[in-house]
């Protein structure tokens, strides 16, 4: 029986150093150590040996299954180690690779230049203003003092639905609105998108406008210059910028004047940009006429009123020297991501 017992034991042994898996392990348990394993049946033939041999029989089997399962549990162990070790080897990182940038977003310039514009005439006292996209033709031109036939019409590019309803081509109807609704004295400025049938280098049938206006008693055209010279100057961040009124013409205002800036490119000593002139047409601009006054029902013997319009495309290209309109429109996130915040 002993001799038995070390075959079963160094077989046992042999068996487990060999077991390459943890499954395989668990066999030679089974095999060796389980009910019908080789050391169980071995130790229930003990039972069967004469009393006096039973003791020594017994305490050989015992630790000859003591033993087998040591080395079981050391197998597992290593198996264990060498399958953690090659997991650790296979997943490795290298935590020196420098890591991907979080890429940020920006306003769109055309957005901060809207801001920029809105908080400069908030901290003047004015309010902001919007109205909607869709406009009726009073709105858009009846109570501006551009009748049916006027030449204005035309020039407007006017994206009609129907002989009613059309895009607006300017933020005034939002004016109208605003004069029509509430009482004098008014400080409002509205921003917006306006829509014209125009497509070219210079032109996109959508672009920004802001358009403001004053109305109070004894408002007049110095209120209007200061106005603008002062939005101006700390719009381009310049005491200093020259300033000029050229007389013009728009059919809501009277007397009407288009503002001009000292060329920001070439500080007026002439470019391609200010087309040799020195200036740069930035406004439109007026005193409220009368007419419009009578469409809104506001006292025209009472009040007077200023009011100005500007492209924001145009004063955005100005301030980041952007020499393509169309830039604005492609969102090329090359182009975007040069605007950011400070910049
Ligand atoms: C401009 C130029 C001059 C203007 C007029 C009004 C209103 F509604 F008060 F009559 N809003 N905006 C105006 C005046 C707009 O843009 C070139």
């Amino acid at each position: 029986m002993q001799e038995e017992l070390d075959a079963i034991r160094t077989r046992a042994e042999a068996d487990i150093d060999a077991a390459e898996d943890l499954d395989t392990l668990e066999q030679l348990r089974v095999a060796y150590l389980g009910k019908k394993g080789a050391l169980t049946s071995l130790l229930k033939q003990v039972g069967q040996l004469e009393p006096e041999a039973r003791k020594e029989a017994g305490q050989a089997v015992n630790a000859a299954k003591e033993a087998v399962q040591q080395r079981l549990e050391a197998r597992r162990e290593e198996l264990a180690r060498v399958a953690l070790d090659r997991r650790l080897e296979a997943e490795r990182v290298d935590v020196s690779l420098p890591g991907r940038d979080a890429e940020v977003g920006n306003l769109h310039p055309v957005t901060r230049m809207l801001e920029r514009i809105e908080d400069l005439f908030v901290a003047m006292g004015f309010e902001v203003d919007q109205g909607p996209e869709i406009e009726d033709a009073f709105h858009n031109f009846e109570a501006l003092n551009i009748p049916e036939d006027h030449p204005a019409r035309m020039m407007h590019d006017t994206f009609y639905f129907d002989d009613h309803w059309l895009l607006r081509t300017h933020t005034s109807p939002v004016q109208i609105r605003v004069m029509a609704e509430r009482e004098p004295p008014l400080r409002t400025i509205a921003p917006g998108r306006v829509f014209r049938c125009d497509s070219d280098v210079t032109h996109t049938p959508m672009f920004h406008q802001v358009e403001g206006f004053v109305v109070d008693e004894g408002v007049t055209f110095a209120h209007l210059k200061g106005l603008m010279k002062d939005f101006l100057q700390r719009l381009f961040e310049r005491d200093d910028l020259p300033v000029r009124f050229r007389p013009s013409y728009f059919p809501f205002t009277e007397p009407s004047a288009e503002v001009d800036i000292g060329c920001v490119l070439c500080e007026g000593t002439g470019c391609r940009v200010c087309k040799h002139t020195g200036w740069l047409e930035v406004l439109g601009a007026g005193l409220i006429h009368p007419n419009v006054f009578g469409y809104v029902g506001v006292d025209a013997e009472r009040y007077s009123g200023l009011a100005f319009g500007m492209g924001v495309e145009r004063l955005t290209m100005l301030r980041y020297g952007v020499d393509d309109l169309r830039l604005f429109f492609e969102n090329d996130v090359r182009f975007l991501a040069q605007f950011q915040k400070g910049a």
